[in-house]
């Protein structure tokens, strides 16, 4: 579809297509695409831009993820349309583990998305097929189905677009969650070690860097970072920061209407 470069929604609606052709390839389930409509609600509400609130939580998790000794990067349909690249980028410089887990799994849409990560230059990806014969305990979605040399074994887990189930069902196993989600009072930004409340499309890009940058700080320093962090106090900021923003706008439109 083609979407002119002066509109002013361009880049919304860029993000969009690219789920819809996640979609039209048999990914992507329908249900994603109302979860994105979901996240872009939020997204308007903070300003679509990466917030204080975000960058100290991407701080956290990338520290988490280089101190872990199993990190894992779990992939579901719209993190492989949005991310892809991002996501083995990510695992390259941690370096850590893909693995597909679906919320709504056929083996089809587990093949397709291992070859759209391949396609973006993943050498190994878990979670396909046979490979994902293990189970989380206490979990009755197919997303308790996980490969025994991945998130069966990982302490720390990238859980972006994640469902609420599945975050307290790994909490309970003693593993760090990482969750990138919009939504501050979702069950998942609630119930993970760490939540980066930003849109997926900035969050992977920053938390790349992020991963580049903390590589070259000493051990201590990274646990540092994890040890002052506080996820209720950033889920805390990011609904204050929501609450202050449009506080402003309201007082703006008031002001423009005299
Ligand atoms: O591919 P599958 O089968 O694993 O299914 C994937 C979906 C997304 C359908 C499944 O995980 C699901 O139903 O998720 P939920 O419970 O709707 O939660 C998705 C969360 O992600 C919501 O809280 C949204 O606000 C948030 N979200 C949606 N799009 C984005 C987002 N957060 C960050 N960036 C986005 N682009």
């Amino acid at each position: 579809m083609y979407i002119p470069p002066s509109h002013p929604r361009r880049e919304s609606l860029l993000i969009r297509e690219r789920l819809v052709e996640g979609f039209k390839r048999g990914y992507v389930v329908p249900e994603g695409l109302i979860a994105h409509g979901r996240g872009e609600c939020f997204d308007y509400l903070i300003g679509e831009e990466t917030r204080e609130f975000a960058r100290k939580a991407v701080r956290a998790a990338a520290a988490a993820l280089l101190l872990a000794k199993h990190p894992v990067i779990s992939v579901n349909g719209n993190t492989a349309a949005l991310v892809a690249e991002h996501v083995v980028r990510l695992a390259e410089e941690v370096p850590a583990k893909i693995e597909v887990n679906l919320f709504y799994r056929t083996r089809e849409r587990e093949e397709l998305i291992a070859s759209v990560l391949r396609e973006a230059g993943a050498r190994e990806v878990l979670g396909v097929g046979d490979d994902a014969s293990a189970t989380i305990p206490e979990l009755f979605s197919e997303r308790r189905r996980v490969s025994p040399r991945g998130i069966l074994v990982a302490d720390v887990i990238l859980v972006p677009l994640e469902d609420g189930d599945r975050t307290e069902a790994l909490r309970r196993m003693g593993k760090t969650v990482i969750a990138v989600d919009l939504n501050p009072l979702s069950r998942t930004a609630r119930a993970a070690s760490i939540t980066i409340v930003d849109n997926i499309v900035r969050a992977m890009p920053a938390l790349v860097e992020e991963v580049r940058e903390l590589k070259k700080r000493p051990k201590n320093e990274l646990q540092a970072i994890l040890g002052s962090y506080d996820n209720n106090q950033v889920l805390a900021e990011a609904l204050d920061f929501i609450k202050t923003r449009l506080a402003e706008i309201a007082r703006s439109m008031r002001g423009a209407s005299h």
